[in-house]
């Protein structure tokens, strides 16, 4: 038997930052996300070996396999079959875009397909959010909310694809691998930095104002919303201790560039998650021009875009 499901990565514009129950990776904020329907990851579940092997773009890694394993383990069973797993990524890991998201998300539609079984797609973003956060958003398809309610996560879309198409512009700046990973740093900044209880508290405030705007489609309150959200995630970063600094210089210079394009009349805003590329998101109309103005920026070493897309789904 051979089963592959595909998703799609997502980032948040309203983030999530903080576990309130690390056990069960229960995040301590909501957030809102936007699915990246341009980029994928696909997960292939093939039964009939003696223990679980995993290959990732072709290359054995067993290192990422206990992971992907307590996800199959949690669908299924722990008495479940073993499988030969193997995860093809049309994006560079390196891209800063949560490959965990896409991975865990295609994982959990992939097992549910051999399970036979019918899961809910809530029960599903619950169980790909108990592997990695983030990934419970990419269940869903264009604009995504996820809540915490008592000892679960609710995620929705709140607006599909097609009523408000936005474009993503990603522009690397480094392809080298994060110093801390975003679950041991969120762990840092939850017990270190004296903005973190303000960060939690203010969260419901931009997720409120964020939503709105996504009802109304209306693009400046949006990104004023986000770029606040995300500088102040990023504050709470740099005043744990350690101080978890991700940006670098490049960084910086795109932020400027977009901030100069969005005075200029141009509908773009940015956002960065725990690593050093920048996100722009811009009206489609816009695309060209934030992918010219980005690729002119010292140290931008690549350029990605992506329109928005569906949740996760078997293929094949
Ligand atoms: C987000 N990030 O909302 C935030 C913004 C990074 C910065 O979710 O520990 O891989 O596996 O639950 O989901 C990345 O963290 O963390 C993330 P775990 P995850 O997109």
């Amino acid at each position: 038997m051979r089963i592959s499901a595909r998703a799609h990565p997502n980032i948040a514009l309203v983030k999530y930052w903080g576990k309130r129950d690390s056990e069960r990776n229960l995040p301590a904020v909501g957030s809102i996300s936007i699915t990246l329907g341009d980029l994928w990851t696909d997960m292939q579940l093939e039964a009939g070996t003696d223990a679980d092997e995993l290959k990732v773009n072709g290359e054995p890694r067993d290192d990422l396999l206990p992971r992907i394993a307590r996800c199959l383990d949690r669908v299924l069973g722990e008495g479940r079959q073993s499988f030969s797993i193997s995860s093809e990524s049309n994006f560079p890991v390196a891209a800063g875009l949560a490959s965990s998201a896409s991975s865990f998300a295609a994982t959990v539609v992939a097992a549910a397909g051999v399970s036979g079984r019918e899961f809910d797609t809530d029960e599903l973003a619950n169980l790909a959010g108990r592997a990695s956060g983030s990934a419970a958003r990419s269940l869903y398809e264009g604009f995504v909310e996820l809540e915490n309610t008592d000892d679960r996560v609710a995620v929705r879309s709140i607006r599909d694809t097609q009523s408000w198409p936005l474009s993503v512009v990603v522009a690397i700046t480094s392809a080298a691998p994060k110093s801390v990973g975003s679950g041991e740093a969120m762990e840092i900044s939850r017990r270190t930095s004296p903005f973190y209880a303000r960060w939690v508290d203010e969260q419901e405030e931009d997720l409120a104002r964020a939503r709105a705007a996504i009802a109304e489609r209306d693009f400046m309150t949006l990104a004023d919303t986000a770029e606040h959200n995300c500088l102040k995630m990023h504050s709470v970063m740099w005043s744990s201790r350690p101080p978890m600094v991700y940006w670098n210089a490049a960084t910086l210079d795109c932020m400027r560039v977009v901030r100069e394009l969005r005075a200029d009349g141009v509908s773009a805003f940015f956002t960065i998650d725990a690593g050093p590329q920048v996100k722009a998101v811009c009206l489609p109309d816009e695309i060209d021009r934030v992918r010219d103005a980005l690729s002119q920026v010292d140290g931008v070493e690549h350029i990605m875009t992506s329109g928005l897309g569906a949740g996760a789904h078997l293929v094949g």
